[in-house]
């Protein structure tokens, strides 16, 4: 008896604090639920787009897993082609009323010939991404192995190699840091001595040299039609003996190895490329190379998952989670039904935004900071027309915010090589970008004019100072950030036209992306200026800055071309009722207004919900890898839950399929597949996913608005509203059974769950519980 006492007394502390340490959590402290959140293969990646992604924000790898040859293929986001340059076309100006009187006349082509004679960018084309350089290990003897396993461990972003040969067992583990700014690659063997191989890097640069030391190698590529240069070098620490045989490191009877790699670039910003990388990569590396791998390792987990553990998503487990991440990809495409998977692709995207745009980075390009050429599709560039705005679509929702921040920063970049373009081009103060971006912050039009003059760019970038604001009700960030909302409103306030046949102030030349050539009005673009418009207006009220000029916008939003209903019964995507029905193109710009914006919504213009879903209908429901990605976002907005898995299902479904057929969907590695691998649907993916279960775009938090029946039973938690809000919520059988909010800011929360409606005033830092019937707990 006494002794059971005594246990329970020694017991008692620990009972007290775990109950005082969950009653106190705060959701970032929360401990992630186990769930399986491996990416899992029994054999070596043969092409890039299965090798596994791993970064920090700017130093990236792609590792093969290979047994006989590892190879590791790495990326700095720096290196690009090119060189400083303002592409701004000085005189363009002088054309732009000839370009629209040429589309008032209905003179498309002619309009199209002379913009793209005197209006284009100087020169026409931006410039690459670069790949930087290949990790080769050898290890020899190892072809007859067995017990293969390859990992991407999204808990502690760690990727990992095992296997088994001659009753050895061989790991490696692999990771990018953070904190320490280096990949680091672990090596170990199960038995003393018994680790050999060979170690160098290469590039696929014409221009680069190699140099090899007692412990380290230094590589120094120089890019093509260009003036950066990188410097990468790795550094070996190992228990064997090390040998420079042939420009290899020789690692001969090891236990254990550790290799540290970091690179840098001479670029500092679009306009300075002075950066000294042979002084950057030394320091860099001198600060890791005394430090024990466990403690790096430690501190590389520790950083990642405080942003990482702050969500959770569960759709529940089937069994599926155990099989191979590519064969359950193949299995989904057969049969959709694998929940896990469905929640493993939203923290795929977590996981892909932490390790693509961290604060001080470059925002993610088209392929986040993961590329292998030297000519990659599109440039591996900034896409602004729907891709780089897609990247960041559910950043705020799945609390990463300040993952946001590298947008924000290219933002401002925009601001000043767009008021650039914004004089040369259009006569205008203030700030334009069009449809593509490069690392030098090209804003000018660029390729051809039927697609390369559009004018949705400082726009549709600039909701997102807002969104960020909306989410998290940092007033300090609006006020230093809204200068660039009030610059882009300039732009339009200036570049507005009045159409002489309709009246309208329209955006002329445009063009609804990509599709139907230059243009005067597309809907689209009315959309983003008008959003754009209400947002200055707010931030302004907010921030009591610019009275007079909000009051001018306010008078030019009702003289905006608005939307209007077709004869198809369409959204129309242009000015004139010429949409045609039978056009599936992968584009759906004129539905801007539903997703990812608001002003056309159930509640206040359920005539224009319809149409745009009319238009959807007639676009299909097949796609590149975004446009799948986009048509979630739309089918959960019109709250079809079902409709929305439908494409979910396809963008889940291999990019190669075995009938050969090669489509939108997913590589083994998850990634996304336009094809080619685009990192946009990746996020748009997790975007679409979480608007099937939270929606907060009208000023109230609508729980479970388009839940699939084929994810009937979840939990969420750490997911973010607008309004400063953070939500913990639970259902099964397709019903809510319980919901927490945290309030971040204070105010009004409004919670909507089917019919019922529950508004209650918060304090900031309050918790609040609910039942599924929305009744206070
Ligand atoms: C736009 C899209 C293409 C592709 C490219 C990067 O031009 O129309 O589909 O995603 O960006």
């Amino acid at each position: 008896m006494k002794t059971e006492i005594n246990d329970m007394i020694k017991k008692l502390p620990v009972l007290f604090l775990c109950v005082t340490l969950t009653f106190c959590a705060k959701p970032k402290e929360r401990e992630k639920q186990k769930e399986n959140l491996d990416l899992q293969y029994i054999e070596a990646a043969e092409k890039w787009t299965e090798a596994l992604p791993i970064g920090n924000g700017s130093l990236g790898a792609m590792i093969y897993g290979g047994v006989a040859q590892e190879h590791i293929q790495f990326n700095e986001e720096t290196l690009w082609r090119g060189q400083p340059h303002d592409y701004a076309h000085e005189g363009a100006g002088k054309y732009l009323g000839g370009i629209r009187e040429l589309l008032t006349e209905g003179k498309q082509l002619e309009a199209q010939k002379l913009a793209q004679d005197h209006f284009m960018s100087d020169p026409i084309k931006q410039i690459h991404y670069q790949p930087f350089g290949d990790i080769y290990i050898d290890f020899k003897d190892h072809d007859n192995f067995k017990n293969y396993k390859r990992e991407l461990n999204l808990n502690n972003a760690v990727g990992s190699v095992s296997y088994t040969v001659n009753d050895v067992d061989y790991k490696r583990e692999v990771f990018s840091s953070f904190p320490d700014q280096v990949i680091a690659i672990h090596l170990t063997a199960s038995k003393a001595k018994a680790l050999n191989f060979d170690l160098w890097l290469d590039a696929i640069h014409e221009d680069k040299s190699v140099m090899t030391t007692n412990d380290s190698q230094t590589l120094v590529v120089k890019v093509k039609d260009g003036v950066l240069r990188g410097v990468s070098t790795l550094k070996i620490i190992t228990d064997g003996n090390i040998e420079n045989t042939e420009g290899k490191l020789q690692i001969t009877e090891a236990s254990k190895a550790t290799v540290y790699l970091t690179a840098a670039t001479n670029y500092i910003d679009f306009e300075d490329v002075s950066g000294n990388p042979e002084k950057i990569v030394p320091e860099t590396l001198a600060k890791v190379s005394n430090t024990d791998y466990e403690a790096v390792k430690s501190k590389h987990i520790a950083d990642y998952q405080t942003l990482f553990n702050r969500f959770e998503i569960s759709f529940g487990d089937n069994g599926k989670s155990a099989n191979p991440t590519n064969q359950r990809i193949y299995d989904f495409w057969k049969d959709p039904n694998d929940p896990q998977l469905v929640a493993l692709y939203v923290e795929y995207a977590r996981y892909l935004t932490i390790a693509s745009s961290r604060p001080g980075t470059k925002p993610a390009t088209l392929q986040g900071i993961w590329n292998d050429q030297l000519t990659p599709p599109w440039f591996s560039s900034y896409t602004t027309n729907i891709n780089l705005e897609m990247n960041y679509w559910p950043v705020e929702m799945y609390n990463l915010s300040e993952c946001h921040e590298p947008l924000f920063d290219l933002i401002e970049d925009l601001s000043i090589t767009g008021a650039k373009v914004a004089k040369a081009h259009y006569n205008a103060d203030g700030w334009i970008a069009h449809h593509n971006v490069d690392i030098w912050r090209g804003a000018a039009p660029v390729n051809a004019s039927h697609h390369g003059i559009w004018l949705g760019g400082a726009g549709w970038l600039s909701t997102h100072i807002w969104e960020h604001y909306l989410f998290t009700q940092d007033k300090g960030f609006l006020k230093e950030r809204y200068p660039l909302i009030r610059e882009a409103a300039l732009f339009y306030s200036q570049y507005l036209y009045k159409d002489p046949q309709t009246g309208y102030l329209i955006s002329s030349p445009s063009n609804s992306p990509e599709i139907g050539g230059l243009v005067a009005g597309p809907t689209m673009d009315h959309q983003i200026i008008r959003a754009l418009f209400d947002i200055t207006i707010e931030a302004a009220a907010i921030l009591g800055e610019d009275t007079d000029f909000a009051a001018e916008l306010k008078t030019l939003i009702p003289q905006i071309a608005p939307n209007q209903i077709g004869k198809h019964g369409q959204l129309q995507e242009w000015l004139e009722d010429k949409d045609d029905p039978e056009v599936h193109h992968r584009h759906v710009s004129h539905l801007w207004g539903v997703h990812p914006w608001n002003e056309i919504n159930y509640e206040d213009t359920p005539e224009f919900m319809e149409a745009a879903k009319q238009s959807l209908r007639f676009r299909g429901d097949n796609g590149t890898g975004w446009s799948l990605a986009w048509k979630i976002n739309f089918w959960s907005r019109f709250k079809d839950g079902d409709h929305a898995y439908e494409l979910l299902h396809k963008l889940l479904s291999p990019a190669e399929k075995p009938d050969g057929k090669v489509g939108g969907g997913s590589y083994s590695n998850l990634f996304d597949a336009h094809p080619p691998f685009q990192i946009d649907g990746n996020f748009g993916g997790a975007s679409g996913i979480l608007e099937m279960l939270i929606q907060s775009q009208l000023g109230k938090i609508e729980l479970l608005p388009a839940l699939p029946q084929a994810l009937p039973q979840g939990s969420i938690s750490g997911v973010c509203a607008r309004g400063g809000f953070e939500l913990d919520f639970t259902w099964e059988d397709s019903r809510l059974t319980g919901v927490k909010v945290l309030s971040k800011a204070g105010g009004k929360c409004i919670l909507v769950y089917g019919d019922k409606q529950m508004e209650l005033e918060t304090e900031k830092g309050g918790t609040y519980s609910f039942d599924g019937t929305l009744q206070s707990l």
